[in-house]
């Protein structure tokens, strides 16, 4: 039996990471048994990132590694029937949705002043009082550091969130309005898109990508569609 290493809850949400949803929405739809268990501090993940696998005593850190290692396991299962150019769209989706709007989620709850406190208590909460602001203050400088590197951290919020917007506008534009991104039934690329808006539209309480994502219908529609085609949702 495989087992998901994941996040724990936290803002409403029961799957918290969109990397930790999208992989339980994958293994959920190629039939495959696992379990879930919880990992509060990240740092303790062979990679220092969740989610991870735990597969006949071996661990796969990264959903992109675990997705590849489950295809790999069901014969081409994942990407079965998609073509050459619907795989390159699908990746460049997820490198949008993962690597650049991802960021500005991150921002959203971590270094908007307003929202920082939902961070302390849903990320931190189980600490001791004593440790947990010094320690999530920490972590919150880590973020802060990681978002320069990036480079999105350098600018201003309103240009933050053109930068989201833009992003939206393009994953508004294109998920299709019935069905899924490449086939009658929802695939990988669906799961990642899902995933990551479904974090964005459901976390408690809004941030500001969630006031901008909600001007998009059809996004959120689609999200909710591709949760229900596969019975596993983000949110609690
Ligand atoms: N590329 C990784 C990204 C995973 C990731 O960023 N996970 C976040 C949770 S959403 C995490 O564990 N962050 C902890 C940290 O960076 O310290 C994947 O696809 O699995």
């Amino acid at each position: 039996m495989m087992e998901l290493v994941t996040l724990p809850a936290a803002f409403g949400m029961r799957n918290v990471s969109p990397f930790c949803l999208k992989t339980e929405m994958l293994l959920t739809s190629l039939g495959l048994p696992f379990t879930m268990s919880e990992l509060g501090n990240p740092g303790k993940a062979p990679k220092g990132k969740l989610p991870f696998l735990i597969s006949n005593g071996q661990r796969i850190a990264d959903s992109e590694l675990i997705t590849e290692f489950l295809d790999n396991e069901t014969q081409g299962q994942v990407y079965a029937g998609l073509s050459k150019a619907q795989k390159a769209q699908g990746v460049a989706l997820s490198r949008l949705a993962e690597d650049h709007l991802y960021w500005l989620m991150v921002a959203s709850r971590w270094v908007d002043d307003r929202w920082w406190p939902n961070v302390v208590e849903g990320f931190f909460g189980a600490l001791p009082a004593l440790v947990r602001k010094p320690i999530a203050g920490i972590a919150r400088r880590r973020v802060i550091k990681t978002m320069e590197l990036h480079g999105l951290g350098k600018h201003s919020l309103q240009e933050q969130k053109g930068f989201a917007r833009r992003d939206l506008e393009a994953l508004a534009a294109a998920v299709p309005a019935e069905g899924f991104l490449f086939a009658e039934k929802p695939n990988i690329y669906d799961f990642t898109v899902a995933a990551m808006m479904a974090g964005i539209y459901d976390n408690q309480p809004a941030t500001w990508v969630t006031d901008l994502a909600v001007e998009y219908e059809n996004l959120r529609v689609y999200t909710e569609r591709v949760q229900a085609a596969v019975g596993v949702w983000g949110r609690e």
